[in-house]
């Protein structure tokens, strides 16, 4: 087509040409992979919404414990110190939450369940885990998803604490799975020989919850 057999908005056309050949608004290189990184039926947040079953439980570190055990050839029950005292790693992910809100770019410090499961050895027979947090609360995750090499013990979000509201002193993190799995003011992770359902488990949410797959209800 010339210029000739344009129209008055002749300029318009061109401009939307031009970003169109640019990828600009109108075509999916750049909303593609936006897409693709937010599961199905999720949208974006800026900010990080606070969810849990209304008690905000207070544990000082110098209180705080964490119990790992059931079936491991060498339980622990780690002091703050001690849980500080291995090896720490820092990682970005995203959340999302099964009430349909994701968050994008969460720099996390904390204690790979990796080296976690280093230290304690989980026996050939542990398949599942269940997490317990101050408040009471449970969840459960398969031990395959618990040991991805994204998932963390964090103690700090964004380079600082992670404030009580959002599960400090230290809580769990496993950002491949809905956000319901990522147990705040953790204080006892149990292996497991076969899967049992915790807290929003047994009031219909999915046994795995994966968000790729919309796994939000049993
Ligand atoms: N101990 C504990 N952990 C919990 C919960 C809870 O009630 N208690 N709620 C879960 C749910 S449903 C979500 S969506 C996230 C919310 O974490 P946030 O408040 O930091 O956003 O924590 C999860 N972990
Ligand atoms: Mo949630």
């Amino acid at each position: 087509m010339s210029d000739d057999d344009l129209p008055d908005d002749s300029k318009l056309t061109r401009s939307k040409q031009r970003w169109a050949s640019e990828g600009k608004f109108l075509t999916g290189h750049i909303a593609r992979p936006e897409a693709e990184r937010l599961p199905p039926g999720q949208h974006l947040v800026r900010d990080w919404p606070v969810l849990d079953l209304g008690k905000q439980p207070d544990i000082a570190r110098e209180r705080w414990r964490l119990r790992v055990g059931g079936l491991v050839e060498r339980p622990v029950d780690l002091d703050w110190a001690g849980f500080m005292a291995l090896p720490q790693t820092t990682l970005r992910t995203d959340i999302h939450c099964v009430t349909t809100w994701s968050r994008y770019d969460n720099d996390w410090t904390g204690v790979a369940t990796r080296d976690l499961i280093d230290l304690v050895a989980p026996r050939d027979e542990a398949g599942f885990l269940m997490l317990h947090g101050y408040d009471g609360y449970t969840t459960n995750v398969p031990l395959a998803d618990f040991a991805s090499e994204h998932a963390l013990i964090a103690h700090s979000w964004q380079g600082k604490p992670i404030t009580r509201e959002h599960g400090g002193p230290a809580r769990l993190i496993i950002p491949h799975l809905y956000f319901w799995k990522s147990a705040k003011w953790i204080k006892g992770i149990d292996f497991l020989g076969a899967d049992k359902a915790g807290f929003w488990e047994v009031n219909g949410y999915h046994m795995r919850g994966d968000p790729w797959a919309e796994e939000r209800y049993s």
